[in-house]
């Protein structure tokens, strides 16, 4: 595949988002298919650079809520077109996370594409939603036995309930692991909350996961032994 049609099309899923055109976003979504591409990067490299400029348009005042709110709708025809596709690598047992938006926040894309990476590595994911009230984060862990919980917030008015959550979810289970994210997020919060970890984008996330889960699964085993 040339390198400038692979460009091509990420600049369409860009533009498409920057101008809330999608017909412009599906259309381009199903060359990527068309022509094979990786999903994955064309997400990473066209849509997500356009809703990122639309953040920048909204700063400037160029662009209200209206506008983010059919941008934000045209991101998601196109991954409603790529996430289907994404190759899925088989559901491995004691593999499972928790996700979900903290209460008073509604910004779900993130989290979506953080919930998306974490299906297509074969982790069984139990996502909450958005605005999800502190305590079922503790009663979902619960409920499930999921190894990780994965929490999201965009607002810096929302992140600060993570502190709270992260304190019921180890007094109820104390080896189950937390990993906060979101643009307000950074890795000094992420240590003053007690967070386990912290990841800017979906690969880190993944790769943090699956090192949390070998080493589970070796004190486990461990465990068992002794
Ligand atoms: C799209 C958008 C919206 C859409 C949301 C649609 C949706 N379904 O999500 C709509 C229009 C609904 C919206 C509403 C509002 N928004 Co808004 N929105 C945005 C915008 C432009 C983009 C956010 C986004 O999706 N980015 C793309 C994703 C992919 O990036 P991401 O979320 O950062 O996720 C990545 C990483 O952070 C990380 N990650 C994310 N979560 C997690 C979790 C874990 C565990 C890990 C490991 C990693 C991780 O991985 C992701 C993938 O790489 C931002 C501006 C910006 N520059 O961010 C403002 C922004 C977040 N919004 C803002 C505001 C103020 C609002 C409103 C309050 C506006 C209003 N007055 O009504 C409301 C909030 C409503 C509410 N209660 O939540 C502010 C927040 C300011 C603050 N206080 O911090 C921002 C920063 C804009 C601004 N500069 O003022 N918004």
């Amino acid at each position: 595949m040339a390198g400038d049609v692979r460009r091509k099309i990420w600049a369409r899923l860009q533009e498409g988002v920057l101008n809330y055109d999608e017909e412009i976003v599906v259309n381009a979504s199903r060359d990527v298919l068309n022509y094979n591409l990786d999903i994955y990067e064309c997400i990473m490299k066209g849509l997500l650079p356009g809703i990122e400029e639309v953040g920048e348009l909204y700063e400037r005042g160029d662009y209200f809520i209206a506008e983010m709110l059919m941008c934000s709708d045209a991101l998601y025809a196109g991954l409603n077109v790529l996430l289907p596709h994404i190759k899925r690598e088989q559901y491995v047992e004691k593999r499972q996370i928790v996700i979900g938006v903290v209460a008073g926040d509604i910004h779900d894309i993130g989290k979506n594409i953080i919930k998306m990476m974490f299906d297509a590595a074969g982790f069984k994911v139990h996502d909450l939603g958005c605005d999800v009230p502190l305590d079922k984060f503790v009663d979902e862990q619960l409920r499930t036995d999921a190894e990780i919980v994965c929490l999201s917030a965009m607002m810096t008015t929302t992140m600060n309930s993570m502190s709270e959550i992260i304190k019921r979810i180890k007094e109820k289970s104390p080896g189950v692991k937390v990993m906060v994210g979101g643009a307000p997020v950074n890795r000094n919060l992420a240590n003053q909350w007690g967070a386990d970890s912290y990841a800017d984008n979906a690969h880190n996330a993944i790769k943090y996961a699956l090192e949390t889960i070998t080493i589970l699964k070796s004190l486990d085993k461990q465990s068992r032994i002794d």
